[in-house]
Formats: C-alpha cells, structure tokens, sequence
C-alpha cells in the first residue's frame, strides 16, 4: 500500500522569508499586474493579446473579432490563478507583519481583487447558457467546437479555467468563478465520454485532466474524477482519435503551430499510457498529461499505472533532462529528442516545461515518498524555473538553454527560437502567467502531512500549520545550508517527521533537542519519531561547497566539459564576468572560493571564483598546424538563474575541461613552457 498525501493548501503555508520569498513578492507585486496589462494591451510596444478583447467580444461588449492564437484564454486563466495566489500572498504579507507591508500591501491586494473581480464577471458573461466558453468557437462558430481537438488548445484551455476557479475559490471562498468552470467542466461532460453519442475523444494539448482532477478535489463531485479518468485512459487508444476527428472550420491562422498529421508521439497519442514506457512528444503536453495521470494512479491506488508513470519519470530524468531540470532537447514541436541528446546550445527548454516536471515530481511525490522526485522539483525550481523571470518581474524566457551566443541567436534559423534577452512578451505568452502561479502556488509543495507523517521535501523559510502538525522552518536556504525547524504535534499518538537529504548532499548533520543523532533514512529522507504536544527542534547542516558536475558519457554534445553547482544552484559563467566564455577552461583541481552577495552593490550578486584557462590561437589564419595557446585566468561564475540581468551576453553553463595528468603531452601545451 502506498502513501496517497493530498495536495497541500495554499493557507496552510506561509512564505515568510529568503529567495523563494522575495521572487513571490515580485510575482505578486509586479508581475501579476504587469501580466494583465500585457493582456489588456496596455503595454506599448509588446505583442498584442487578445486574452481581454476577446472575452469582452464573446460577452457581446464590443463587436470585434478574434483575435491571436487559440491558446490565449488560456493565458487570461493562468493570469486569474496568479492574481488569486497574489491575494494570499499579499495578505499573507499582513499578517506576518513585514515592516514594509502595511496600507501598501492592502492597496495592491484591493487593485487586484477589483481587476479579477471584472475578469470573472466578464466569463461569466461570455459562458453560453449550456456552459460552453471558448472565445476562439464562440467568436468564430459554434457549431465548428469539438472539431480539431488535435490542435485547437479548447480543453487545454478549459482546464486552465478549472485550475484557476479552484484557486480563486480556495483563497477567496468564493463561487462565482468555480460556478463557471463547474458549468463548462458539465458541457464538457456531456460531449466526452464513452457512452454513445457522446465525443471518444481529448485535446492534443493535455491539461483538461489536471483541471477536472483539482475540480474534483475542491468539490468533491465525483463526476470530474471520472472526466478526467476517461481523458487519461482514452489517449492513445486505436485507431488514434485525431486521425478521424472531424476537422471543419479554418483554425489555421490562429494555431499555435502545426504538426504533421500523423505525428502522434507529440500529443503522447501514440499509445495507450498504460504501454508507454518512453517520454516523447511536446515537452510541456508530456509533463501535464503525465502529472494528470499520476493522480489518477494515486487517487486510485493503481499500482500498474503508477509503475508506467515510474518507468516514464525515469525517462524524462535519467536519460532526457538538462542539469537545470530543462526539458526539451529539440525545437522541432517544442519536444523530446531521443535518450541521452542533450545540446546545450540548440535545445529548447522552455519555462513551462520545467513548471510541468516541477508538477509532474509534486504528484508522484504524493503517492510515493521518496527524494528523487523532490530532488527534481529542487533543481527545476531554482534553476530552470528561476531563469524564466528577470529580477524585476516583468521579462521572461520562454527557452532556457544552458549555452547562449547573442549572434547565434540573431543570425542562425537554427537558434531562432532562443532568446539572448528576456522578453517583455510573446506572441504565445504561456510562460509568463505559468511562472507568476507557479511562483505564487509555492507554499503547496514544500510539506505534505497527513496525521501521523510530516514530510519536508524543499527548505525555505516559512511555517506550516495543518493535519495537527506546526512547524517553523529557518533558514536562508539555498545561499546555505542550515535549517532550523521547530515541529509540534498536536495530534494523539506518535509521529513521523521525514526530511529530505537532497541529492547534491553528502556530510549532512543533525541535533535534535541538543543531541547530534544519526536517523534512520527512508527512500532518501531522514526520519524522526515525535510524541504527542513533543516540541522537537531539528538543527540540519549541510555543507555546501562548489562542485564540479560532469554528464553521462552518453551526452556526446557534453564529453569533456564539466558544470559547477553549489547545493541545488546551477552557476554559468557569463560574458559579463569573463569575457567570451566558450574558449574558458576549467584548471584541473583548480580551488573554488565562493564569495556571498555584497548587500549594497546592484548586481553583486553571490559568486564562485576559481582558476581556469584562456584559449588563443597559435598563430593567425582559419587553420593552422600550430596548436592553440592557453593563459591562466580567473573564471568568475553566477548562478544560472540570475544570468542576464546584467544586458545581453554569451553565457555558459559547461565549460571545457583539460585533464592535463591524464592527457600525456598537453601539460607543455597548456602552460605555454612556463611550469
Ligand atoms: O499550446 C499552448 C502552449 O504554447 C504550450 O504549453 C507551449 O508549449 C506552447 O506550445
Ligand atoms: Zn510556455
């Protein structure tokens, strides 16, 4: 029998300081407003949206057509379900009385209430008496809707809505915009299913099913469970629905993008789940459909599908994911490539993506407690997650790669869809609204308790206070790593505290009530036992030294090149600091200092210095038969997610690496004769 946690509320956590905290406050304080003015096209100069004009077009408010990609009410609901966690966040902020939060904080939180308050009024007004809101099909024809599922975004939409109406009403109790999705999730029940007349059909873009699964967590209706049950087993049945589904109506103009017909690997559709033993496909369709069928296995208790979901997770991060926790190794369909192609360069590795593997880790962390999955959520979040955001809140990457040359970017079709700069938007802005709610959604994913288990899966400062337990977590996590924590339990009988020894750990220490114990450990987390009202204080220690980090030998595109990381942060080497990095090499044992932030220097941000070479050439001319000369030089690193704060640059995450004691003839080279 497995644990089966359920997800953890949004108040039953707080935030109360270090990183993760300040990025909330941004998410909250500039990027959730910034966000609905981009989609109320009140920036200048960005891509217009559609997200706003069309709701108040399907609304009957003005008589403008369509406009932008079917995707984008998707991105209006994304929006909401920030704003409603930015609410949280901002009266959070009251009550943990912040020096500066005060009449500020409930003026922010008053414009934002006031700004969802129209959104959910203007839904409301767009649904269609049976339900049914899509902007694109209520705009353009109703009878085309359900046509082109493979492509048209409608239910990936729809469970946008779902998520964000099961937020909204979590933070503000109220109902009008979960009476929204609770209606659409009903028309959309009618259409689907098994039963005849009804669509055997589901959406090119998974997500419908994690909508229909938090639906039924807040409402406890059992019927979204079986929705989204039938949307999870029907994918991939034979024949494959998209090869016959009805396809009238001319989308074309609005997709975000067009596959080849019988590409069925890309939606996941190949298959029954059940046979799929390989993570293939659109990276971020992947991660939501496998995050959605995780719950189903763990709702269930279905160990067989829980066995397909464990053979998949290993394949996505034993054999297909970056150091950062990008995922998407090819920009063909946003995708997968096959095991071990890993470039840094022309990868993909879009923020969404990382958000999905973050999600799908959280829903198997619910089933089966053990610290691989929490490990990932860890090197996601502060890596390929983090990177998607600028400092001020208002830029983004869409693509993460863990190596970028400006030029390239600007002057290779093939590295067109990176970007050197954060963006202020896109024309399919999915990343932006995805981050802001992921950010803002973070107090889910750090415990999970049930009366007799707490379990601690991520450090950040912060309180958890449900399911009988309190517990106060201190700590500055990651720029160290000790933590203090003071648990209580109020509940009978004896506890459980189970703390995950992250993976990049090794000499991790531990004092409980003043006595430095060695605890059992259980698929990767320490494990104390706790008595009834027994306040226990846990000291942890874990030390954090740079290190080298080098791939898989498999990972031809990164033979002989090496990564630093310090704790769970991927550190790059940028321009700005070193100069042109590609012709850096790291020097062999060569010491790494690490240096804190200076508090009063813009951009002084926390540092590894170490010792490395320069590379130049021998003699002048394209080739030449002399080989390359090498100068010592100070490599200067920061961490991967601050990279590109500082103006447009070359970054690199793996650096070349020599092994002069095990190359016989390079140490002359390399020296230049001086050693
Ligand atoms: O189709 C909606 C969104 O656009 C996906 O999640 C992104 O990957 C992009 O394809
Ligand atoms: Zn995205």
């Amino acid at each position: 029998m497995r644990d089966m946690y359920r997800e953890t509320k949004i108040k039953d956590v707080k935030i109360t300081g270090g990183l993760l905290y300040e990025k909330r406050k941004v998410a909250a304080e500039k990027t959730v407003p910034y966000i609905k003015r981009a989609l109320n096209n009140e920036i200048e100069g960005i891509q217009a949206s559609g997200a706003f004009e069309n709701f108040r077009a399907a609304a009957g408010e003005s008589g403008k057509n369509f406009f932008g990609l079917v995707s984008q009410d998707s991105d209006l609901f994304k929006w909401m379900e920030a704003a409603s966690l930015a609410l949280q966040f901002e009266r959070d902020e009251r009550e943990i009385q912040k020096a500066d939060a005060g009449g500020k904080s409930e003026a922010l939180e008053g414009s934002i209430k006031k700004d969802l308050d129209e959104a959910v009024g203007l839904l409301a007004k767009a649904q269609q008496k049976n339900g049914y809101l899509n902007t694109y099909y209520i705009l353009n024809g109703l009878k085309d809707r359900w046509h082109y599922l493979k492509e048209s975004c409608q239910l990936y939409c729809a469970g946008h809505l779902m998520e964000a109406a099961v937020s909204n009403y979590e933070v503000t109790g109220e109902t009008k915009l979960l009476d929204v999705a609770q209606k659409y999730a009903d028309c959309i029940g009618r259409a689907f299913g098994t039963e005849p007349g009804k669509i055997r059909g589901y959406d090119g873009h998974a997500e419908i099913e994690i909508g229909l699964y938090r639906l039924y967590g807040a409402t406890r209706i059992n019927r979204y469970r079986k929705l989204a049950d039938f949307f999870v087993e029907e994918r991939g049945q034979r024949p494959c629905f998209f090869a016959t589904e009805k396809r009238n109506g001319d989308v074309s103009d609005n997709l975000v993008y067009e596959l080849e017909e019988a590409d069925y690997r890309h939606s996941q559709s190949h298959m029954p789940v059940r046979e799929q033993k390989e993570a293939v496909g659109h990276a971020v369709k992947a991660m939501y459909f496998y995050t959605a069928a995780a719950e189903k296995a763990g709702l269930n208790g279905d160990e067989e599908l829980f066995q397909t979901l464990k053979a998949l997770w290993d394949s996505v991060t034993k054999e297909k994911m970056y150091l950062t926790g990008a995922i998407g190794a090819s920009e063909h369909g946003e995708s997968f490539s096959y095991p071990f192609d890993l470039p840094p360069d022309l990868m993909y590795g879009e923020t969404c993506a990382s958000i999905g593997l973050f999600l799908f880790a959280y829903r198997m962390l619910l089933t089966d407690v053990d610290s691989c999955y929490g490990d990932v959520m860890e090197r996601s979040l502060y890596n390929g997650i983090l990177a998607g955001m600028s400092e001020n809140g208002t830029e983004f990457f869409y693509t993460n790669a863990l190596e970028i040359d400006p030029e390239k970017c600007e002057k290779r079709r093939d590295h067109m869809h990176q970007q050197a700069e954060r963006q202020p938007w896109f024309e399919c802005p999915c990343c932006p609204p995805n981050i802001a709610r992921l950010l803002l959604g973070l107090n889910r994913y750090i415990y999970t308790a049930s009366e007799e288990c707490l379990n601690i899966h991520l450090f950040a400062e912060s309180r958890f206070d449900a399911e009988g337990w309190t517990a106060e977590m201190k700590t500055k996590y990651p720029e160290n790593g000790y933590i203090k924590l003071r648990i209580l339990k109020s509940t009978r009988g004896k506890g459980r505290v189970k703390l995950r020894i992250p993976q990049w750990c090794s000499g991790i220490t531990y004092i409980v009530n003043g006595m430095a114990v060695s605890p059992l450990t259980e698929k990767g987390y320490a494990v104390f036992l706790t008595g009834e009202e027994e306040t226990m204080d846990i000291e942890i220690s874990m030390p954090m030294e740079p290190e080298k980090i080098y791939a898989d030998a498999r990972v031809k595109d990164l033979v002989g090149k090496a990564a630093v990381m310090r704790g769970p942060v991927v550190y790059c080497a940028e321009e700005a600091d070193n100069g042109e990095p590609a012709v850096l090499f790291w020097k062999d044992g060569g010491r790494m200092t690490w240096e804190e932030p200076l508090a009063d220097e813009p951009y002084a941000y926390e540092r590894i210095i170490t010792e490395g070479w320069r590379l130049s050439s021998g003699e002048p001319g394209l080739y030449t038969t002399q080989p390359p000369r090498f100068e010592e030089t100070r490599i200067t690193l920061v961490p991967y997610y601050r990279w590109n704060n500082r103006g447009k640059g070359a970054m690199r995450v793996f650096l070349n690496t020599l092994f002069p004691a095990a190359v016989p003839g390079t140490v002359d080279r390399i020296t230049g004769g001086k050693v």
